[in-house]
C-alpha cells in the first residue's frame, strides 16, 4: 500500500511537473512577444540577429558605395548597413566644410572643365588601392561618369585629396579600376566624341569621333595621380563600358568591354531611328584587349607622343605594337569582370541572357599565332569569337555584373531584367541557386569581391528600384541595397537599406581591420594638400594682419572660444580667416559659421581651414561654432565687423552688463578650490595605475594636462587683477578658470571610467 501510495503520489508528481511545464511552455518569451507584436517569422528574427550590432560593436567589413548623382561616396558597414559617412568628392558639402574653405575649393577648382565650375558629379565605380591584387586600405578612387573626372580619396582621413579630368574624354564610365599595385587606374570613355573641344559635325562620327582609355598613373608614395605619366588608347567611336585588370597570369593586361559598335548616330527629331535600336541591332559588340604594360614601356622609352599635353596611342600604333585586340562579345554586354586567379574574363550581354567566359590563355595563343577572324573598320585585329570563348552559361534575362565566392568558381552575376541574383560555377557552367531581388538590380558586390582572394561571406545587390520597399516619400524613392548571406549554399536576403542620396551604382567591401585612419591632424595642417599650412597658428599667437585692403586673419579654435573673438575690417577688404584647431582630443571638431557671407569651415582636431570673402557692405556679422563641442559651446561666438569707409573707433572701453563684487570673487575662488580638489583625486587614481598601456587615456591625459594649464594662466590673471582690487577683472578671470577646471575634470572622469572599463591595474 506504501508503495502504491508512494507510486501514485509519484505519478501526480510528474503530471503535476508536465502541466506546469506545459503552461510555461504557454507563456509568451519576451522574444515571442516582441515577434507577435511585429509580426516576425523566426527567419526573421535570424536574419536581425545575424545584423544587428549592439551599442559600441563595430563592423567586420566597410563598404564604399558610389553616391551617384550627389557626386559623393557613401561608406557603410557590414553587416550593421550602419551608414558612417558621405564623403563630398565633386560636388560642395557644408558639413565638412567642402567646397567652403579654401583648401577644399582649390581640389574642386583642379576639376573644372573649360575654366567652368562643375559642381555635381555621377560616380560610379569606387575602386580601393590595392598590393598584390589585395585591398591594402590606402586610397579609393571614383569616377564622374558625367564629366570626365577622376577622384583620389585618401583613406588615412577620408578627404578628397586630387580631382583630375579627362584631357580627351567628354564622359566616362569605365572607371575607376585599379591594377593589381595600383600601378595605373583604368578609365574608358563612353560617349564618343571628338578628342577637342571643337565643333565638329556628327556627319564625321566615323572618323572624327573617338572613344578611349586611359591609364592614369598613379604615386603610390606621394598618392596622387601623375597626368604626366599617365597615357591614353585611342579606341574606335564604340561605346567603351566597364574595365577591369588582369592579375596572376594576365597581369599586364586590362579588358574593357563595349557596345554600339554599330557606331550609330541616331536623331528622333528628324525622323531617324533611335540610338537605342540602331545601338543594339548587331548580335556582337566588342570586348576590348589592351597591353599596358608594353604601353607603359613605350611611354618610358619615348615612343608615345602627346596629344593635348598628354600621351596618347593611336590605333595605328598600337596595331603595330600589338597593343590593343578586340573580341567578340554577346549583344549589348555589361560588365567585365576578371575572375580572381585572373585566367578568366566573364561579360554579360545585357539583352542576351548568357554570362560569357574568355579564356586568358586562349586570347594569347590567338595573339601569338595571329589567328584573327578579320579586321574592324578601324584595322584593329578581332579574335574568333570560338577560338576565345571558354563556355557561355544562361543565368538568367539581362544580366549585367559578375562578383566572386572564396570557393572556387562560384561567382554571383546579376539579373537585371529577371530581377534576381544567380549563382554559378564558371569553371564547370553549372547554375547553383538564384534569388529574387527587389527590384532590378543593377551591381553586386561580394565581400573584397575584386581582390584576387574574395571573403565571400555576404553579397550587397544594388538595386534601381525600390517601389515598395519603404515608407514612402513622394514620387522619388530611395535606392536599395540588400544584403544577402552567402556563408550556406543556399543565398538567404538579411536586409534592406534605403540609400537616399542618388543612384550608388558600385561598391566596394575591404575587411575594417585594413583601415587605419587617423584620430588627429598633426597641428597647423592643410589636409587637402598634406602639408604644413602656411597660415597655421599657435595659441597665443594669433594675429591680424593687413597689407593694403587684404586682412588676414591667423587665429585658434578650442573649447570654448575662437580667437579672436572680435574681427574688425573696413568696407571693401578681402578678408581671410585661418583657423586652428588647438584641440588634440578624439572628435574635439570645431565648427565655423557666420551671417551673410556663405562661411562654413569644420575644423577637426589639428587642422587649419581657411575661408576667404569680400566684406563689401557695413555690417555686424556674428560668428560662432557649428559643432556641439562642449558645454559653453553656445558661447563659443565673436563678431566681424565691417566697418564703413573712414570709420574711427571710439576711444572707450565696452561696458559690462554685470558687476562683479569682492564677495562674487572669494565665491567663484571656493567653488574652483573644490573642483580643484576632484581634479586631484582623479588625477591621483590615474597616476596610480598603468595608464600609460592604453592610447586612449594617454591622449586623454595629455589633453587634460593642456587644459589645466590653461586653468593656471586664468588663474594667475584673476589672481593678479585681485590683488590690484580690480574684482571685475578677478571675477572674469576666476570663471575662465574654473571653465578650464571643468574640462580638464571631464576628460579626467573620461580617462577613468576607461580605466576601469578595460582593466588598468593598480601600480602604485
Ligand atoms: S553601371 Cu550602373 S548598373 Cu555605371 Cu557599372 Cu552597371
Ligand atoms: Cu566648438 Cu562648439
Amino acid at each position: 500500500m506504501k508503495f502504491l501510495s508512494k507510486l501514485g503520489g509519484a505519478l501526480l508528481l510528474v503530471a503535476l511537473v508536465s502541466m506546469l511545464a506545459g503552461s510555461v511552455a504557454l507563456a509568451e518569451s519576451p522574444l515571442q512577444k516582441v515577434m507577435k507584436e511585429r509580426g516576425l517569422t523566426e527567419k526573421d528574427v535570424l536574419a536581425a540577429a545575424k545584423t544587428y550590432t549592439p551599442t559600441g560593436g563595430r563592423d567586420e567589413y566597410i563598404v564604399c558605395s558610389s553616391g551617384g548623382q550627389s557626386g559623393q561616396v557613401i561608406f557603410y558597414g557590414i553587416p550593421s548597413m550602419r551608414i558612417l559617412k558621405y564623403v563630398a568628392v565633386f560636388t560642395p558639402e557644408p558639413w565638412q566644410g567642402y567646397g567652403f574653405d579654401d583648401e577644399s575649393k582649390a581640389v574642386l577648382a583642379q576639376g573644372r572643365i573649360n575654366g567652368k565650375d562643375i559642381t555635381y558629379g555621377d560616380t560610379h565605380h569606387p575602386s580601393f588601392s590595392e598590393t598584390d591584387g589585395e585591398y591594402d586600405g590606402r586610397y579609393v578612387f571614383i569616377n564622374d561618369k558625367a564629366n570626365p573626372r577622376l577622384a583620389v580619396i585618401d583613406l588615412h582621413d577620408f578627404e578628397t585629396k586630387q580631382i583630375v579630368v579627362n584631357p580627351f574624354f567628354k564622359s566616362d564610365h569605365g572607371g575607376a579600376f585599379v591594377t593589381p599595385n595600383t600601378e595605373y587606374i583604368m578609365e574608358a570613355s563612353q560617349y564618343a566624341a571628338p578628342y577637342s573641344d571643337d565643333f565638329v559635325s556628327l556627319n564625321d562620327f566615323n572618323e572624327e569621333y573617338r572613344g578611349g582609355l586611359t591609364y592614369w598613373k598613379f604615386n603610390n608614395e606621394a598618392g596622387r595621380i601623375v597626368p604626366d605619366e599617365s597615357f591614353t588608347f585611342e579606341m574606335p567611336p564604340y561605346s567603351q563600358d566597364l574595365c577591369d585588370a588582369g592579375k596572376g597570369p594576365s597581369y599586364g593586361w586590362g579588358f574593357n568591354n563595349s557596345f554600339c559598335s554599330e557606331r550609330y548616330v541616331g536623331g528622333i527629331e528628324k525622323g531617324r531611328p533611335p540610338y537605342e535600336a540602331g545601338c543594339s541591332s548587331k548580335d556582337t559588340d566588342f570586348l576590348h584587349i589592351t597591353n599596358w604594360e608594353k604601353a607603359a614601356e613605350l611611354v618610358a622609352k619615348g615612343k608615345v607622343k602627346k596629344v593635348n599635353g598628354s600621351y596618347m596611342i593611336p590605333m595605328d600604333q598600337a596595331i603595330e605594337e600589338e597593343l590593343l585586340f578586340l573580341v567578340p562579345e554577346p549583344k549589348s554586354p555589361h560588365g567585365c569582370d576578371v575572375t580572381p586567379d585572373g585566367k578568366l574574363i566573364i561579360v554579360s550581354g545585357k539583352l542576351d541572357s548568357h554570362a560569357w567566359v574568355y579564356s586568358f590563355e586562349k586570347i594569347m595563343k590567338a595573339i601569338k599565332d595571329k589567328n584573327f577572324d578579320g579586321h574592324d573598320p578601324y584595322g584593329l585585329p578581332i579574335i574568333g569569337l570560338d577560338t576565345a570563348l571558354e563556355r557561355s552559361v544562361n543565368v538568367g534575362l539581362g544580366p549585367l555584373h559578375t562578383q566572386f565566392d572564396s570557393v572556387d568558381g562560384v561567382c554571383y552575376t546579376s539579373i537585371y531584367v529577371d530581377s534576381q541574383v544567380t549563382k554559378w560555377n564558371y569553371r564547370t557552367g553549372k547554375i547553383l541557386d538564384t534569388i529574387p531581388i527587389h527590384y532590378n538590380v543593377g551591381h553586386l558586390m561580394t565581400m573584397e569581391g575584386d581582390s584576387k582572394t574574395p571573403d565571400g561571406k555576404y553579397l550587397v545587390a544594388l538595386n534601381k528600384l525600390s517601389i515598395d520597399r519603404f515608407n514612402p516619400v513622394g514620387p522619388l524613392h530611395p535606392q536599395n541595397h540588400q544584403l544577402i548571406d552567402i556563408k550556406g549554399s543556399q543565398m538567404e536576403l538579411l536586409y534592406d537599406m534605403p540609400l537616399p542620396l542618388g543612384e550608388p551604382h558600385y561598391a566596394a567591401a575591404i575587411k575594417a581591420d585594413k583601415l587605419k585612419p587617423a584620430v588627429r591632424y598633426q597641428t597647423g595642417w592643410d589636409s587637402r594638400s598634406d602639408k604644413k599650412s602656411p597660415y597655421r597658428c599657435r595659441a597665443g599667437r594669433e594675429k591680424t594682419v593687413r597689407d593694403g585692403n587684404k586682412v588676414d586673419v591667423y587665429g585658434t579654435v578650442i573649447r570654448s572660444h575662437i580667437t579672436p573673438e572680435t574681427i574688425e575690417v573696413y568696407e571693401g577688404d578681402t578678408v581671410s580667416i585661418h583657423l586652428t584647431n588647438m584641440e588634440r582630443a578624439q572628435d574635439e571638431v570645431h565648427g565655423f559659421a557666420m551671417y551673410g557671407q556663405n562661411v562654413q569651415l569644420s575644423i577637426e582636431p589639428g587642422k587649419t581651414a581657411s575661408t576667404t570673402f569680400v566684406a563689401d557692405k557695413p555690417g555686424v556679422y556674428p560668428y560662432y561654432c557649428t559643432e556641439f563641442c562642449s558645454a559653453l559651446h553656445l558661447e563659443m561666438q565673436g563678431y566681424l565687423l565691417v566697418m564703413p569707409k573712414g570709420y574711427k573707433a571710439k576711444d572707450e572701453a565696452i561696458v559690462d552688463g554685470v558687476k562683479y563684487t569682492k564677495a562674487d570673487y572669494d565665491a567663484q575662488v571656493a567653488t574652483n578650490v573644490a573642483t580643484q580638489d576632484v581634479i586631484n583625486s582623479v588625477v591621483g587614481f590615474i597616476t596610480s595605475h598603468n595608464y600609460q598601456d592604453f592610447a586612449t587615456v594617454v591622449a586623454l591625459v595629455e589633453d587634460a594636462t593642456d587644459q589645466l594649464g590653461f586653468a593656471e594662466e586664468a588663474k594667475a590673471k584673476s589672481e593678479a587683477s585681485a590683488k590690484k582690487g580690480d574684482y571685475q577683472n578677478a571675477m572674469l578671470w576666476a570663471n575662465q578658470w574654473w571653465q578650464y577646471q571643468v574640462k580638464t575634470a571631464d576628460l579626467g572622469l573620461r580617462a577613468k571610467t576607461f580605466l576601469e572599463q578595460n582593466g588598468a591595474k593598480k601600480v602604485k
